[in-house]
């Protein structure tokens, strides 16, 4: 198992940030917007993020704001939810926030919400709690909630609550980690994990560990790394990480690294990629891992960067 290969994660995301014509690149080009976030939040819990050009991301992250206020996936492609908050996100690890236009951003997320207090992710109108989740994690990075029926999308949360205390990305469907991330991430920055059931949530969550240490996303599934994040910060943010086998976690965690060329796959000896490098690194973080930056787990940016936001 052995231990993180930081320089190596830190390298590997330095590279494949330059690249712009392998495969892995050509596939993420319509939300590369996503995929530097992931980069650069592993750089920063690294402690490398000062090896990257500021003034050159920001640059291109400006460049991909749509007239609407919305943000694309890259330069020239329509706008969306999913897209806007990275492209916060991003700023935000640059302490660079103020450089938006905060209204025209927080007019275009408000005018998503939807009579039931659900959020499109676009004008296209698809609704799923993971916009929801974007849309209230934007809004409050900007510090401009007040501008949604924020009863409203709390109450549309709660009915997309299941029976087995999961939650779906509409009501009545099935439950996923994934979802369950975004209701729980939600619910705690509107103040609001008083309407979850801590205990029979943290039960099904705790069940998503399997043998090897490794965490799936819902029942007779296979583990994958990215639900390092998507289970553990949900289980941190009702209480109830103790219940799962930390140790056996992070061995699982480590195993999927590439220890020569940097970089973290979804499962042990699979290639990989910056999204599970940085989910890998993310749970890590949760986990306290030594050396690693900690992160927060609802706003899913270092925490030094939302103390500077929320406390300064
Ligand atoms: C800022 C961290 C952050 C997130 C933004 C986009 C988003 C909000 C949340 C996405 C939540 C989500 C639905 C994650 C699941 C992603 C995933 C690996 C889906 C795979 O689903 P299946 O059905 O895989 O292919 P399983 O593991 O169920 O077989």
């Amino acid at each position: 198992m052995g231990e993180l290969a930081a320089e190596q994660h830190a390298k590997y995301i330095l590279k494949v940030e330059k690249k712009k014509d392998d495969i892995e690149s050509v596939l993420m080009e319509h939300l590369r917007i996503n995929g530097v976030y992931w980069g650069l939040t592993t750089l920063d819990m690294l402690g490398k993020l000062s090896a990257v050009d500021q003034e050159t991301v920001i640059s291109w992250v400006m460049s991909c704001q749509h007239e609407s206020g919305g943000f694309g996936g890259n330069e020239g492609h329509d706008p969306h939810v999913l897209y806007t908050l990275s492209a916060i996100q991003i700023l935000a690890l640059f302490n660079k926030i103020e450089i938006l236009d905060i209204e025209k951003v927080s007019n275009y997320i408000t005018t998503l919400q939807n009579e039931d207090g659900s959020f499109s992710g676009d004008k296209w109108g698809e609704t799923d709690t993971r916009f929801s989740y974007v849309a209230i994690c934007s809004l409050a990075l900007l510090k401009q909630l007040d501008k949604i029926n924020v009863e409203k999308a709390v109450k549309y949360i709660i009915s997309c609550k299941n029976l087995d205390g999961g939650f779906g990305c509409t009501p009545g469907a099935e439950s996923h980690a994934g979802q369950i991330f975004c209701c729980i991430g939600a619910l705690a920055i509107t103040g609001c994990l008083h309407y979850v059931d801590k205990d029979l949530l943290g039960w099904w969550l705790c069940e998503r560990q399997v043998k090897s240490g490794g965490l799936n996303g819902r029942p007779e599934k296979l583990p994958d790394v990215c639900y390092s994040w998507w289970v553990l910060s949900s289980l941190i943010m009702i209480d109830r990480v103790r219940w799962i086998d930390k140790e056996k976690l992070v061995k699982f965690i480590l195993e999927c690294q590439d220890k020569e060329n940097g970089g973290i796959s979804d499962r042990p000896d699979d290639a990989v990629d910056v999204f599970h490098t940085y989910f890998g690194v993310a749970g890590l973080s949760l986990l306290e891992y030594p050396g690693l930056k900690a992160i927060d787990p609802a706003y899913a940016l270092p925490v030094d960067v939302i103390n500077r936001i929320f406390l300064n």
